[in-house]
């Protein structure tokens, strides 16, 4: 390692923000600056991350380390596995301090909350100055949400959308109009998948010698924790992850509105970008890539309705929840409205399950660390709001099993949008549904064991009781809804034996399920 000049500035850059604008790391010199990237016990398993998720960022941060000091830079790289390792990234700065006796700390605020509690405390911890950069990856400031928010009684994400569309100029005429006149072609996007549709395959990308070593390490180190290590196929440096944007707006754009909502057996990627994991860890710049779907549209490449949708996805979906995330936490963990107390059933993480859409969507789980978001949303995420599943273990199950999973992003989604655990503050209505909705989106029920015109009895799908299990259950609550409250006439309208009927199938099908042991989600529970 080049020795850098007397009392450097230190600069630890954390696992998702491997990006070279990071605001800690703009305006620094190479001959005043040592960037510490540290792999530590702690992040690697304060859940017991997907391996997948464990390879890629471990990759990502290590082609990093070697892109920055290919470019010039004084990299300090502590590997998870080097003598001395304290495990934390406190410990970790604690002994950067001490090898190379920095006049200042300069950080950029960590994603989490979590760890940004850690990094709150350095200033009283270390001697020298710390100096923590707001994230501005992120369009939206967390001081500017929180603003938005103020005096708010519903966080409407398509309001806050609207300003974002405002701010950024994206898709805005010169009139101060959104181009074609809506802010929301949403309606547009809701096709089932067509018979025989063939999207084109997301490039997939061999790992090299770094990865490789990483893969070997998270084999033999985190080998007990949940899916599949190969194949992996996912971008781990900026260029690759450009390749996967690159083909995205090639091939796929053209077709990622109408198709958003699909779900074909066998296939979680469709016309979506599979670019989450890149944006999340900072090798995808946000607004550029909304600016490539603008360039797509104004080219006549992509309609705009499928551009809409992304940019929307991006700096209305995505900047919302984070915005939502520091405005609510720490209290949004431990939220739960519902009063969900049961355990997540054994099949979330082995996958048996005879629901042919849940195996599915738990199958391409484990294989990719990925599924797209109307499986998260209203087959996993649906089937946990139904059946009552407690929300911590659900929200440790999603960010386990994905390799886009930071809790900034996860938690929101979780607890607001698939559990109304929130008690209603990001989505207006529980996002509740029967087995129509999965068989209108989807071909999974062809083949399913259970029947979706079925509405009782053994054979019945599950989801059809359990939406009205749902119902009947949170009926003080949700009657008077004015967006649920009308399906309170139909079930009254049923009679008292159809009722009955519907109850019990549900209630013998939750007392059917075989709680997950203890030790899949986190070590210690
Ligand atoms: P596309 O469908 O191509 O969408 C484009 C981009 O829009 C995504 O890459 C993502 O950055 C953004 N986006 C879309 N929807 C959302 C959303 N609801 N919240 C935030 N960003 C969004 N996304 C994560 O990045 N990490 C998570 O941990 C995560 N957990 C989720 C949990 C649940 C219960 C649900 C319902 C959704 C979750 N999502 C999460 C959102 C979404 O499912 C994924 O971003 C998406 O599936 C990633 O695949 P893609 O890149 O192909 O997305
Ligand atoms: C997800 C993750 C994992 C598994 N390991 C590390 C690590 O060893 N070092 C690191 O810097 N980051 C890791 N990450 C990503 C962090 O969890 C992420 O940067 C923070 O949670 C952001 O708040
Ligand atoms: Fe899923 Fe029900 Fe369809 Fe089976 S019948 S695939 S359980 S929605």
């Amino acid at each position: 390692m080049p020795e850098p000049h007397d009392q450097p500035i230190l600069v630890p850059v954390l696992g998702d923000q491997l990006t070279r604008t990071l605001a800690s790391l703009r305006g620094r010199t190479k001959d005043d600056t040592v960037i510490l990237i540290m792999e530590v016990w702690d992040e690697a398993t304060y859940v017991k991350h997907h391996k997948q998720k464990i390879v890629l960022i471990f990759s990502a941060m290590r082609h990093f380390a070697k892109e920055l000091r290919e470019a010039g830079w004084t990299v300090d790289y502590v590997k998870l596995t080097d003598e001395g390792n304290s495990g934390s990234f406190t410990g970790e700065v604690a002994r950067a301090v001490e090898r190379h006796d920095p006049r200042a700390i300069h950080v950029t605020e960590a994603g989490e909350w979590r760890v940004q509690q850690g990094i709150e405390e350095w200033p009283d911890k270390f001697a020298c100055e710390v100096e923590i950069f707001p994230d501005d990856r992120f369009l939206c400031p967390i001081a500017d949400f929180r603003d938005w928010a103020e005096g708010r009684k519903h966080l409407t994400m398509e309001h806050f959308y609207r300003e974002m569309r405002r701010k950024t100029g994206l898709l805005m005429g010169e009139d101060g109009k959104p181009v074609g006149g809506d802010w929301n072609y949403d309606s547009e996007n809701r096709q089932p998948p067509k018979e025989g549709m063939d999207p084109p395959a997301a490039p997939d990308f061999e790992p090299d010698a770094i990865t490789r070593e990483v893969i070997e390490l998270v084999d033999e180190t985190f080998g007990d924790h949940f899916g599949d290590i190969e194949p992996f196929r996912w971008p781990v440096t900026s260029d690759e992850a450009q390749k996967a944007a690159d083909a995205f707006f090639a091939h796929r754009i053209e077709k990622f509105g109408p198709y958003q909502d699909a779900m074909v057996h066998g296939q979680d990627d469709l016309y979506h970008s599979m670019l989450s994991t890149s944006l999340n860890c900072g090798l995808l710049d946000p607004l550029e890539m909304c600016r490539r779907a603008e360039q797509a549209y104004e080219d006549g490449r992509a309609p705009l309705n499928s551009v809409e949708g992304f940019i929307r996805q991006i700096i209305g979906w995505r900047e919302y929840v984070r915005g939502f995330y520091w405005l609510l936490m720490p209290g949004l963990e431990s939220d739960n409205a519902l009063n969900a107390q049961r355990a997540l059933p054994e099949f979330f993480w082995t996958g048996e399950t005879d629901m042919r859409c849940l195996a599915d969507c738990i199958r391409s789980t484990r294989e990719d660390a990925h599924a797209h978001h109307i499986q998260r949303l209203m087959v996993l995420g649906n089937f946990c709001l139904l059946a009552g599943i407690d929300p911590r273990a659900v929200q440790d199950w999603y960010l386990v099993v994905y390799a886009d999973a930071y809790q900034w992003v996860e938690l929101p989604n979780v607890s607001g949008m698939i559990l109304y655990a929130d008690g209603g503050r990001l989505a207006t209505k529980p996002y509740a549904a029967s087995g129509n909705y999965i068989n209108k989106m989807s071909d999974y029920c062809r083949e399913c064991r259970y029947s979706v015109s079925k509405k009782t009895g053994e054979d019945a799908c599950p989801f059809n009781p359990l939406y009205w299990h749902f119902m009947d259950r949170y009926r003080e609550r949700l009657e008077s809804n004015h967006r649920v409250g009308r399906i309170y006439a139909t079930w009254d309208r049923m009679g008292e034996d159809k009722q009955r009927a519907y109850l019990d199938t549900a209630q013998g099908f939750l007392d059917s399920l075989t709680p997950a042991r203890k030790g899949w989600a986190r070590a210690d529970d």
